[in-house]
């Protein structure tokens, strides 16, 4: 008898900030990979709900749940919700992030623990409610979403590296405390992807746009669809014995110095 080391069904995976961009992506991959989705968005209705309609559409079972992961008391309840009327959560993808691009030297610093907030703090509180299910049930799959920021600096993004490398550490901090309990915790690294948080430096002509497609050995910007072979296998019996890991999918960045934008 053949096994799937990918097949996810009967698996529940909850993904915040999934009714667009790399979340969404990564939860259609799991959705088509057997798993039921708890779609996330924290403040339209509406958005919401186009979203699940948009994942059943592709013959995904879906269910949406509106609130804000960086307030712990909505979390506990949408968790306790999710779990009595879905069903318990076995996998989680940390998804929901923010990004502020401005120099460090001229950010409000309350835009600075906005960002740590959003990107740090949170992917903490709900992993720290989920994963009560899974120590219980001694078997569970996190996944943080990381950031080329987990590795590298660059200008105006300061406070969103500090969160991802963070975050990266707070993955093997997961892990480390968590692995006991048959649960695997790891990052993904997403490198440049075409989405609607890099649009603003990924216009034809933007010298960011050159300076990324030159940086990138693959030469392109990612497809999120990119993203889904990562999530899968982090969320499946295929990565069982993986911990503490990130997952960089970049079309090559962190693999190279880059070249003169005169070389092919
Ligand atoms: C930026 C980009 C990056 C990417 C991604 C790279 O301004 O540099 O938005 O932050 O979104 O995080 O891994």
């Amino acid at each position: 008898m053949s096994i799937n080391l990918f097949d996810l069904t009967g698996k529940v995976a909850l993904v915040t900030g999934s009714t667009h961009g790399l979340g969404m992506a990564m939860a259609t991959g799991l959705g088509n990979a057997g798993a039921t989705i708890i779609v996330n968005g924290n403040s339209s209705q509406t958005k919401l709900d186009a979203a699940v309609a948009a994942y059943k559409e592709l013959g995904i079972n879906a269910h949406g749940y509106l609130f804000n992961v960086t307030d712990e008391k909505a979390v506990q309840e949408n968790i306790q919700k999710i779990e009595a009327e879905v069903g318990v959560i076995d996998i989680l993808v940390n998804n929901a992030g923010i990004i502020k691009r401005t120099p460090l030297v001229e950010m409000e610093v309350a835009d600075f623990e906005e960002v740590i907030k959003v990107d740090l703090v949170s992917p903490f509180i709900v992993s720290k409610h989920v994963v009560k299910g899974m120590i219980a049930r001694k078997q569970g799959k996190i996944i943080n979403i990381c950031s080329m920021m987990s590795e590298l600096g660059r200008n105006s993004v300061g406070a969103y590296a500090a969160a991802k490398g963070g975050l990266k550490m707070l993955t093997q901090n997961m892990a480390t405390e968590w692995a006991k309990f048959n649960i695997q915790t790891n990052g993904i690294g997403p490198g440049y992807f075409a989405t609607s948080q890099t649009e603003p430096i990924r216009v034809d002509g933007h010298p960011f746009n050159d300076f990324i497609v030159n940086r990138t050995p693959a030469g392109v910007w990612g497809d999120p669809n990119d993203l889904q072979g990562a999530a899968i296998f982090l969320s499946s019996n295929a990565s069982n014995f993986v911990n503490g890991q990130v997952v960089y999918v970049d079309g090559g960045i962190l693999a190279t110095i880059g070249k003169p934008s005169n070389e092919d």
